[in-house]
């Protein structure tokens, strides 16, 4: 089955002003040159690699990239496991519980390799609630402006699980850091294919936020389980590190060693992925750092695009998740029906808390020459959302304002 791409409903309108109206509102007028190529109505070119059924869209299928429709992401504050999104750069690699070993290394006093079992056993177990979402969600609205690579995200690559394992503080000081440790590197078990090479998946933090547990909140854990069932083999089986706050890449997946240094990670998804570059030159490259913490953002998931909506009051709903940043929350959700000269604030639906998302509803009064909802969020540091996102050649980050076309009757 092929599944129409969100926000890109307009360009199937037979009127070409609904199409520039759109892009008007999507704050890229002028993209016309560039305009990805669903939008010239060519959806073939762009769906060719989408498929899925019932609630998922299934961008590859392996490895699997895997999303949610919007309607179906927001029906719990708590993310089911098969309705969360998957982002998996090679097969799921296949290791055996019995065997397995995390290794422990690098600047530390005392390396550590550490079956499944001493894990638990010598360490507290803990549980976090937090929202993890890929610095790719929402790229398809990067590519309005100018096409991006990448697994073409609409806005369901993310979720909200509970995960429960040790804390990765304690692992550290079990092996003991040494003075000069500033990083800690993970690294997965897969092996994906990079320019020739057969590299794992890898990620770094600082020992900083490694170290920071706050109350109810660990900097970093190793994780066994999600939603209080054993991890799935496509979310990490049978460890996977979660860094609350950060953008999903930086949990990293199958995790089998962990390396303390007085560095990031040299490993492709630190040092060269994953960063904010516009023009990809070498110097731009080198002197961008890596993404840590993911923005202030918020999106509109029902109604869908395009929908035919009677003038009157219509009941929009959506996510909103705070910025990585400590200690922030949501603070407000605001919905306009007139291209943001008005908002209505929305009732937030769910618990409010650090590194998580909320969910939203509003109830919309709906005037007769509306032609799209819109939704921004604001923090509990006062930081709004902005209108619009920087454009970056990787397409990550995307944190504009959400829009939804209306359908015309
Ligand atoms: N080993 C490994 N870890 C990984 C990845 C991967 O491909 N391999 N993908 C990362 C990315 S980019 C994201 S967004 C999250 C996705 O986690 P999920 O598939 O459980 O949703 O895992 C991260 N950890
Ligand atoms: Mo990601």
């Amino acid at each position: 089955m092929h599944t129409t791409p969100q926000l890109m409903t307009a360009a199937k309108s037979s009127s070409s002003s609904t199409r520039r109206d759109f892009l008007r509102h999507a704050g890229i007028a002028g993209a016309g040159l560039s305009v990805a190529p669903w939008l010239s109505g060519d959806r073939s070119s762009t769906t060719a690699a989408e498929t899925g059924s019932g609630n998922m869209i299934v961008h590859t299928q392996t490895p699997l990239n895997s999303e949610p429709k919007l309607d179906h992401l927001i029906q719990s504050w708590i993310t089911p496991v098969e309705s969360f999104y998957v982002r998996s750069h090679a097969p799921n690699p296949k290791i055996d519980p019995g065997s397995f070993r995390l290794t422990v290394e690098g600047l530390v006093d005392k390396p550590l390799s550490i079956s499944l079992a001493e894990l638990d056993g010598m360490f507290e177990s803990t549980s976090v609630v937090s929202t993890m979402t890929c610095a790719g969600n929402r790229r398809s609205e990067h590519s309005l402006v100018k096409p991006v690579g990448g697994v073409p995200w609409k806005a369901g690559a993310i979720g909200n699980a509970r995960w429960s394992g040790v804390r990765l503080s304690e692992v550290l000081k079990k092996a003991g850091l040494k003075e000069n440790a500033k990083h800690v590197w993970f690294e997965g078990l897969d092996e994906i294919s990079k320019g020739g090479d057969i590299i794992p998946f890898g990620a770094s933090i600082p020992v900083s936020k490694a170290m920071t547990d706050q109350e109810g909140m660990p900097g970093a854990l190793l994780t066994t389980k999600m939603n209080d069932q054993p991890l799935t083999p496509d979310h990490g089986a049978p460890l996977r590190g979660v860094v609350p706050g950060y953008v999903g890449a930086r949990s990293v997946k199958w995790l089998g060693k962990i390396v303390v240094s007085d560095r990031p990670s040299p490993n492709h998804y630190v040092a060269t992925a994953y960063k904010l570059v516009r023009e990809g030159t070498p110097v731009e490259w080198a002197e961008s750092g890596p993404l840590y913490r993911f923005p202030l953002n918020s999106v509109i998931c029902s109604p869908e695009p395009n929908a035919k909506i009677v003038p009157g009051k219509v009941a929009v709903s959506g996510y909103a998740y705070p910025s990585g940043q400590p200690g922030t929350t949501i603070a407000k959700v605001e919905v306009s029906a007139d291209e943001g000269r008005s908002w209505t604030t929305a009732k937030i639906t769910s618990p409010l808390r650090e590194h998580c998302w909320v969910l939203w509803k509003a109830d919309i009064r709906l005037s007769s020459v509306a032609s799209e909802l819109v939704v921004r969020a604001t923090d509990s540091r006062g930081n709004i959302q902005p209108e619009h996102a920087d454009w970056n050649m990787k397409g990550y980050m995307f944190n504009g304002w959400y829009h939804v076309p209306i359908g015309a009757e």
